[in-house]
């Protein structure tokens, strides 16, 4: 049987990016993949690109891989937003820089007969939200190819990040699959009654599948796996607490599990009729 891994949203946290690596090398797993965003949010944005570079078969690209390394229209922006924009690119090699922009946006294999359609976000938007209590036609349009898909099929596994939290749900007969997030895990659904643990959120976490890679025989046994991996978070958090300039908002998400942004994911559900908790 052959193991590979699927990682995504490493935003800069190294401490997270290097356990899991480390998880990687002991399970003797023959290909990583990346889904992106390997930057914004952390400091250690360079060091993580390149362990990417050298570690991954494929590397998929990111919103935040986009936004960063695109040239954007500073004078429509607020000051704040025009700091954080050079605070993230000022943590880039003009290589690396370069490197993002080029990443291709989606990757296609088979895995025991099942055609495994890998991407950031949705395959027509990089940042689409689409949530684990989601519709089901934005569920269903995962399996969807699209002008940036390698092929015209529906998938039969779709494996995607960008949401932060993993989770494994099968719909007409397809298997849709969120690894969650190496260097920043949230849980958006949240309320201090209801909440469990916050450990069972804030580690670092990625998928590994188990399968015959390359087979087109749909008869042979597949296993998918979430793993959970804990990390030296005061370790990453000390490296952070000079330099960044989102300090607050990225101790909250690190520590907590608490997306910086809530509003805006109120609204995004709030428009398909769908009422979360308040933190
Ligand atoms: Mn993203």
């Amino acid at each position: 049987m052959d193991k590979i891994a699927i990682i995504s949203d490493i935003h800069g946290n190294l401490e997270a990016l290097k356990s899991v690596l480390e998880d990687i090398r002991e399970k003797n797993i023959s290909k990583i993949f990346c889904l992106g965003d390997i930057i914004a949010k952390g400091t250690h944005q360079q060091e993580c690109v390149n362990l990417i570079k050298q570690n991954c078969e494929a590397i998929i690209k990111g919103n935040c891989d986009e936004y960063f390394t695109s040239d954007i229209d500073l004078s429509t922006k607020s000051k704040q937003e025009v700091n954080r924009i050079a605070w993230n690119k000022s943590k880039l090699t003009e290589d690396n820089i370069e490197f993002l922009k080029n990443l291709p946006y989606c990757y296609e294999f088979y895995m025991s007969g099942r055609l495994v359609r890998i991407f950031h976000a949705t395959p027509e938007k990089i940042n689409d939200f689409v949530g684990n209590i989601d519709n089901i036609d934005r569920l269903y349009k995962l399996f969807l190819p699209s002008k940036n898909t390698i092929s015209n099929k529906k998938a039969d596994i779709a494996v995607y990040g960008h949401i932060h939290t993993p989770f494994i749900q099968r719909i007409y007969n397809r298997t849709i699959i969120n690894t969650g997030s190496v260097g920043n895990s949230i849980d958006v659904f949240r309320n201090s009654k209801k909440d469990g643990n916050v450990k069972n959120t804030t580690v670092a976490n990625y998928l590994i599948i188990t399968g015959i890679l390359d087979s087109k025989n749909i008869d042979e046994k597949i296993s998918y796996e979430l793993v959970s991996i804990p990390y030296n978070l005061d370790k990453e958090l000390n490296d952070n607490i000079k330099d960044n300039i989102e300090f607050k908002s990225y101790e909250e998400e690190i520590r907590k599990g608490k997306y910086r942004d809530m509003t805006k994911i109120y609204k995004s559900f709030a428009l398909r009729g769908i009422n979360i908790d308040k933190i």
